[in-house]
């Protein structure tokens, strides 16, 4: 079998015909299997190993319309505050049967909060980020230092920070929140606790103490030497991604390397002490595409979610296509193939996905069917 020829599937044993006194005593035998908490691996294999990654998520769009209208209708039913913690909508995968899961490994949420409202602080081991898709106005305070929250910032609370965000301005704001959630209830590993009802710093800085810390391309305080599991840097501000994405396309239209593909720029959210990914299990990139730009089409084992951040795409993906437009979240799931068609305006898009931990485990493979 060519390795990448992914279409065989498991052929069932060639088994003769029972006869009824062998089909008695076989069901004898499943019947006390049962009792005994026992299954016939003959059963199940083709479900347990399948030639390739068969998900049971499926492929899905949310439309920002829609998630911003329910933000906006749930900010004036629910308060948010102890114990719910988060006035939080979470994307729950229809393939997935009930839990608020995007993805087996990670979480997706529309967060809202109102002038003058404050979610409190707590912390917890699971990995969290937050994008900025609209708006400003919110400080979230992370191990009692104040980020700024505007459009186009990436900012991180990584696993145990203490966190907590405000809302000083006189417009509400949304933002879509990433998290590890569905890996750490799986695998058993969460943790939980409290802080402080009242934000532990109530200033609102230009620029947090992180980002004057370890904000600067290339540049790393002397004083804080080794690697760190997550990134120290608590926002990526838009400035630098935007920069980033238009130098990509100013060298290509210069002749000169360092796009994806053709039309097709983009970058990922580094941890500066490794030059790794952001946090242990979530990948954060930012994709560029020009006008009618496609990217290449992948295989890839792991989950991506994108939210469409300017412009419209059609996302093909599997047998699926969506169209694209401002504030839209769709999501990949393992192995599907996808790729992205941009608009006739382009498309820039944020990216997020459990990549990370596949790579750890040395379990990711990536196919291109068109061998490019
Ligand atoms: C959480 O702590 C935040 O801190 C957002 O903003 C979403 C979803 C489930 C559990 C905790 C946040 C969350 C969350």
């Amino acid at each position: 079998m060519n390795e990448n020829d992914y279409s065989t599937t498991h052929v069932a044993p060639q088994v003769p015909e029972p006869t009824p006194e062998e089909e008695r005593e076989l069901n004898a035998m499943y019947d006390r299997m049962e009792q005994l908490h026992l299954k016939p691996l003959w059963r199940q294999i083709g479900n347990l190993m399948p030639n390739h990654p068969e998900p049971d998520a499926v492929a899905h769009r949310w439309d920002w319309e829609e998630l911003y209208s329910i933000a906006q209708r749930s900010g004036e039913l629910v308060p948010v505050g102890r114990g719910g913690e988060r006035r939080a909508l979470g994307l729950a995968n229809p393939g997935l049967g009930g839990p608020t899961y995007i993805a087996p490994t990670l979480w997706a949420a529309i967060q809202y909060l109102a002038p003058g409202e404050n979610a409190p602080e707590h912390r917890h081991s699971q990995n969290a980020f937050r994008f900025v898709i609209e708006g400003e106005g919110v400080w979230t305070v992370v191990n009692g230092d104040a980020v700024p929250m505007r459009r186009g910032d990436f900012l991180l609370t990584p696993g145990w920070a203490y966190h907590g965000h405000h809302n000083i301005a006189t417009e509400p704001m949304a933002w879509l929140d990433g998290l590890d959630i569905p890996f750490a209830r799986q695998m058993d590993t969460g943790f939980f606790e409290y802080g402080t009802e009242r934000l532990t710093d109530e200033s609102t800085p230009e620029h947090s103490r992180s980002e004057r810390l370890w904000a600067h391309p290339g540049l790393r305080p002397v004083a804080y030497p080794g690697a760190r599991a997550a990134s120290p840097i608590g926002r990526y501000a838009w400035e630098f991604t935007d920069r980033a994405l238009s130098e990509q396309l100013a060298l290509e239209d210069a002749g000169f390397p360092g796009v994806v593909s053709p039309g097709h720029a983009a970058i990922r959210f580094t941890n500066p002490t490794t030059g790794s990914d952001v946090m242990p299990t979530i990948r954060a990139e930012f994709h560029r595409l020009r006008p009618d730009a496609v990217t290449k089409t992948l295989h890839e084992v792991g989950n991506r979610v994108f939210q469409v951040f300017e412009g419209s795409a059609t996302a093909f993906i599997g047998e699926k296509t969506f169209e694209l437009k401002r504030g839209d979240v769709v999501n990949v799931p393992s192995w599907k193939p996808w790729h992205i068609a941009a608009g006739s305006e382009g498309a820039d898009l944020f990216c997020f996905s459990d990549h990370p931990i596949f790579e750890k485990l040395d379990l990711n493979r990536t196919f291109n069917p068109e061998g490019i």
